[in-house]
This record gives structure tokens, C-alpha cells and sequence, in this order.
């Protein structure tokens, strides 16, 4: 499993944390880059500097490589995307757009740039633009997604770029680590299983909600508006879906949504919050450490490979 991944991001396992707003903060972070993995800090909607005292209690955890995700629809994506080349950070993912206006700035400073993708074209794009790997989501993941599975977005993205290639999507265990493998992806970025991790900040009824949760326990709400977003059934997935019937503004809809998956992530409200999870989460059974996790994965991976 010695990809082209762990030897250009400077970690020993192919696994990377995905930049899960509010979930992804130092703790995680730290926590999956001591386990072996590249953890990551997400920015989110986050101001730059709230991003810097994060990379820089992250770095009072671990030595360790660590990276950033940016979030691009958010309004402090440019600051974000300054605030990582002064602390220099090494690797950054981005999510939720495209990040070529700040590719010439991160390669000056010598850093890796991961761009997520849900398509081939963005793909290719990234890797034009100077992209050192793509991640390529599957909408089996949480949050914000594309419209391809992983299971056809991998090879597909694989054939198309001679970078390597991360899966995401769906991806919770060394059946999952292998299966993207097959695929011809270089490593895998993983979300779902490490909100449930031992070092994960969330509240503890966020956890047990994706412990107990089914395989078809998610919606994806915001499709007619163009930002899907996958996140587990409750009381807030239901009204949206009404509203959504009912033809009500993105604008009206983004207000129900605002602040509510802060308020599942830290107050443990599951029922009127946001609880963004994969598809995976129905598999997903107990809490454990990050290097638990990473370990169990890797094993079962590896002898599935025969590696
Ligand atoms: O970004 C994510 N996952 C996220 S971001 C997020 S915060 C948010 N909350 C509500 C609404 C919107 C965002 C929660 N989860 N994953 C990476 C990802 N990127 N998935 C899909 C994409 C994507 C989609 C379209 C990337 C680029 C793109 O097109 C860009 C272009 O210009 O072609």
C-alpha cells in the first residue's frame, strides 16, 4: 500500500481526515496525524483567525504533518487561504468550488494542493492548474456533495489525470480502504468514522446518532437549489424537504439551516440540528481512537490487497 500519497504528504498511512466544518478542529486533527494518518483542520465559514489559533494548538499536539481544508463558499476564503501560508501549513484540501485563484500562492509557498472534486473536468482542471492530487468525492459522503457515486467517479477521475487520486465517499473500513484501491485511487480521505473517534470534540448524541443509525438513514436536502447536502433524517431533514416541496427561496431555506449544525456538532441538538453524515454511517458501530481506527483499517485493508 506504499502509494505515491504517504511519501508527498510525509505520513506513514494513506489515509487523510476530511475537513469537517466545526468537527475537523485541533483535537482530530492532531489526533489523526499522531495515528499516521493527515489530519486535517477544517475551515468552514470560520474567519482567518480563528483558522490560525487552530493550526497553531494542532502543532502544540503533534509534529506531525497536519493540513487545512478550505471551504470555498466561505465569505473568509481569502483569508483562510493567506492565514495557511503564514503558518506554514503543507498541505491543503479545498472543498465546495474551485480554488484556482489561490493555487499560484499556495505552489510559491511550496505547498501540496489537493482540490476536492465530484466530476472528471474538475479534475482535469486541478491538475492543469498545478494540483499535486485530487481528492474524488462520492455523494455517498456527508455535507456537501456532487451528483457521481465513488464507485464510478474513482476510475473514471484515475483514467483521466496522472496525479495521484484520493477516494472519498462511503469509505469506513479496509473493505472500503481496498475496494478504492481496486478503483485505482492512491489513498483514501475519510469523514463519517473519525466524527465518532475517541478525540472528536462532537456531542455525544451526535455520535450515538450515527452509531445507531441505519443504512438508509440519510437525506440529501438543497438539490433544487443546487447545494445537496447529505445529512442524517430528523425533524430539521423534514421540514426542509417541505419547504422544498413547497418551492420556498435558497434564501429562505439557507436561514432554517443557519447555525444548526453548530448546534448538533456542540449543543447535541440531533433532532432540530444538522447532522451531516455519510452514507457509511449505518455501518459505523462503536466509538474508538484514531489510531485505533487507522489500525484496524490498514490491517484489514492490507490483507485484502495481500500486501
Ligand atoms: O465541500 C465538501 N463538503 C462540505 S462543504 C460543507 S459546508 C456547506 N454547508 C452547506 C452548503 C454548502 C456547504 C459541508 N460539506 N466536500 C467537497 C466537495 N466539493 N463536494 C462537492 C464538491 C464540489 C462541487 C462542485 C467541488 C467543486 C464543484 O464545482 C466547482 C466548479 O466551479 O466547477
Amino acid at each position: 500500500m506504499n502509494t505515491r500519497i504517504p511519501q508527498l504528504l510525509g505520513i506513514e498511512y494513506p489515509i487523510i481526515q476530511g475537513g469537517m466544518a466545526w468537527v475537523a478542529e485541533h483535537h482530530l486533527a492532531a489526533a489523526v496525524s499522531e495515528a499516521g494518518g493527515l489530519g486535517l483542520i477544517g475551515g468552514a465559514n470560520a474567519p482567518g483567525e480563528v483558522v490560525r489559533e487552530e493550526i497553531r494548538k494542532a502543532k502544540k499536539l503533534t509534529n506531525k504533518p497536519i493540513g487545512v481544508n478550505v471551504m470555498l463558499l466561505s465569505p473568509h476564503a481569502d483569508d483562510v487561504a493567506k492565514v495557511i501560508v503564514e503558518e506554514g501549513i503543507k498541505v491543503v484540501t479545498t472543498g465546495a468550488g474551485n480554488p484556482e485563484k489561490y493555487m499560484e500562492m499556495w505552489k510559491a509557498a511550496g505547498i501540496k494542493v489537493i482540490p476536492v472534486v465530484a466530476s472528471v473536468a474538475l479534475a482535469k482542471r486541478m491538475e492543469r492548474y498545478g494540483a499535486d492530487a485530487v481528492v474524488a468525492e462520492g455523494c455517498e459522503s456527508g455535507g456537501h456533495i456532487g451528483e457521481q457515486t465513488t464507485m464510478t467517479l474513482v476510475p473514471q477521475v484515475a483514467d483521466a489525470v496522472s496525479i495521484p487520486v484520493i477516494a472519498a465517499g462511503g469509505i469506513g473500513d479496509g473493505r472500503g480502504i481496498a475496494a478504492a484501491f481496486m478503483l485505482g485511487a492512491e489513498a483514501v480521505q475519510i469523514g463519517t468514522r473519525f466524527v465518532v473517534s475517541k478525540e472528536s470534540i462532537v456531542h455525544d448524541n451526535y455520535k450515538q446518532r450515527i452509531i445507531k443509525a441505519k443504512d438508509i438513514d440519510s437525506a440529501v436536502t438543497g438539490r433544487t437549489h443546487g447545494h445537496p447536502v447529505r445529512s442524517l433524517r430528523n425533524q430539521m431533514t423534514r421540514e426542509y424537504v417541505r419547504l422544498e416541496e413547497e418551492g420556498k427561496s435558497f434564501e429562505e431555506l439557507e436561514y432554517l439551516t443557519l447555525g444548526t449544525l453548530r448546534k448538533a456538532v456542540l449543543e447535541g441538538d440531533v433532532i432540530n440540528g444538522t447532522v451531516m453524515a455519510g452514507q457509511i454511517a449505518g455501518m459505523i458501530s462503536k466509538e474508538q481512537t484514531c489510531k485505533e481506527m487507522i489500525e484496524e483499517m490498514m490491517e484489514q485493508a492490507g490483507k485484502l490487497l495481500g500486501r
